[in-house]
């Protein structure tokens, strides 16, 4: 494969800065594109163009096919870096790339769609010999089949949407007579977020913890675990604070796990940055629950402790590079990342509006991804996370520590944060003798 020269990053935010960065120090050069909302943005300036491509709303820009491929043509991009959400794992757009000749710095179209199906992905997982939760095997046919497979799982079990993921579409179901009423409604549910009412069952596994393999594949076969991450810290399925290594695991299952991801990878022939997302039990097993087929938010956490810079590889397996070796890869010390939103921190609300004044934390093992600044208005038109903060330390203990110091210098005036949730989880005992799991924030008053 060739030599990628030019990138359209097709992003906003954090990440665009984020892809920016590292393109710029590849020697590359960058086009961002930005819709209206976002036209005073500073890290514009930082592109080597910046392409308008529509209005505010994602819908006429960030997600609008024809506005995105115009402007790497215009642009005469060779390739087009996805980010996370918008277009990332949209296979349409994949295609179209494809078609204009523009490498998509991502997965193949097939794989992509692999694994948009759950219910799918995990048969295929089944075939790869990775350990997937107990459950239908396949979709759910009607409420009599519903019945006699559940009876066979034991109960609970959860109804998941096939085409769900980020927990949309899901019931838990504790006896036989809840079930028909939970099924017609998981059904109903999935078609109207969907367009496709397929619905597969597992068993239900109380509080489990989040853990998930960054996966990095070449076009040569190569794969490469980055480690792990522990997400478990979540509210409403929104990720609030990730870390790796994931220090609830043993040396053992950490080393069965990364060859159940690494394994997968391969089975499934992928290629670029992965994430397999696992149900870790109180007894340690694992089960897969399902691939991510793009870059995520906490890949951050990943690169601290890898040492790695997973865009720039990103972008070299596209140009056809063979990945280092397992061996060279040193994992060290503990890494942490905290989301801040602008969002109140008691009810996460979001708290729009400009920022008056900006004063971010230094110092040793602090990095900082954030557009924002002084003087920047946080548009309520997009998600509601404008940075994440990120340490590093060589135990938990003193990266909590770190985290707890950087969060108190941290000082943004005119809009509201989460930043004083994050610094009340940082001398939360729970939080650090690594006593929770999914469920915690739903019992946690602050
Ligand atoms: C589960 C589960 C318990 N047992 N599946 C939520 C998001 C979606 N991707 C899958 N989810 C879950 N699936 C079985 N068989 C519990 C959850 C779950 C969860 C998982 C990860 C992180 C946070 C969560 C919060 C609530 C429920």
């Amino acid at each position: 494969m060739a030599e990628i020269k030019r990138i359209l990053v097709a992003n906003r935010g954090e990440i665009a800065l984020r892809a920016i960065r590292t393109i710029k120090e590849m020697g590359k050069e960058a086009v961002a594109v930005y819709s209206k909302g976002d036209k005073d943005a500073n890290y514009l300036k930082l592109a080597d163009a910046a392409i308008c491509i529509g209005e505010a709303p994602s819908s006429e820009s960030y997600l609008h096919i024809p506005s995105i491929i115009s402007a790497a043509e215009i642009s005469n991009c060779d390739a087009i870096f996805p980010g996370y959400g918008f277009l990332s794992e949209n296979q349409n757009f994949v295609e179209i790339c494809t078609h204009h000749g523009i490498k998509f710095i991502g997965p193949t179209v097939e794989v992509m769609e692999l694994m948009s199906d759950k219910s799918k992905a995990k048969d295929v997982m089944i075939k790869a010999e990775v350990p997937v939760v107990p459950g239908s095997d396949g979709a759910i046919h009607d409420i009599n089949d519903a019945a006699e497979r559940a009876k066979a799982v034991g109960y609970p079990v959860i109804l998941k949407a096939a085409q769900g993921g980020g927990g949309r579409g899901m019931r838990v179901v504790e006896e036989e007579s809840a079930l028909k009423n939970a099924f017609l409604a998981a059904e109903s549910e999935a078609i109207t977020a969907f367009g496709d009412g397929t619905i597969y069952m597992e068993k239900f596994i109380q509080n489990p913890r989040h853990i998930e393999v960054q996966i990095m594949a070449d076009s040569h076969g190569n794969v490469l675990h980055i480690g792990e991450r522990d997400c478990s810290m979540q509210r409403r399925h929104q990720k609030l604070i990730e870390e790796s290594p994931a220090v609830v695991l043993t040396p053992e299952v950490r080393e069965r796990l990364h060859k159940a991801a690494v394994q997968a990878t391969k089975f499934i022939k992928y290629e670029g940055a992965g994430t397999f997302e696992f149900l870790l039990d109180k007894n340690l097993d694992f089960y897969f629950m399902e691939m991510n087929t793009r870059l995520q938010v906490e890949h951050t956490v990943s690169e601290e402790v890898s040492g790695l810079d997973l865009i720039e590889w990103m972008i070299r397996v596209a140009e056809g590079e063979a990945l280092p070796s397992q061996e060279s890869i040193n994992f060290h010390g503990h890494s942490i990342e905290c989301r801040i939103s602008a969002e109140d921190s008691i009810r996460f609300l979001p708290s729009p509006g400009t920022i008056k004044e900006w004063i971010a934390p230094g110092g040793l093992g602090i990095r900082i991804d954030t557009h924002a600044h002084a003087g920047y208005t946080v548009p309520s038109t997009y998600d509601s996370m404008i940075g994440k903060l990120i340490v590093k330390a060589d135990t938990r203990d003193q990266a909590i520590k770190r985290m707890h110091r950087a969060l108190s210098e941290f000082k943004i005036e005119g809009i509201r944060t989460t930043i004083d949730f994050h610094k009340k989880m940082m001398t939360n005992p729970d939080f650090i003798n690594n006593n929770f799991d999914t469920k915690y924030l739903e019992n946690y008053k602050g």
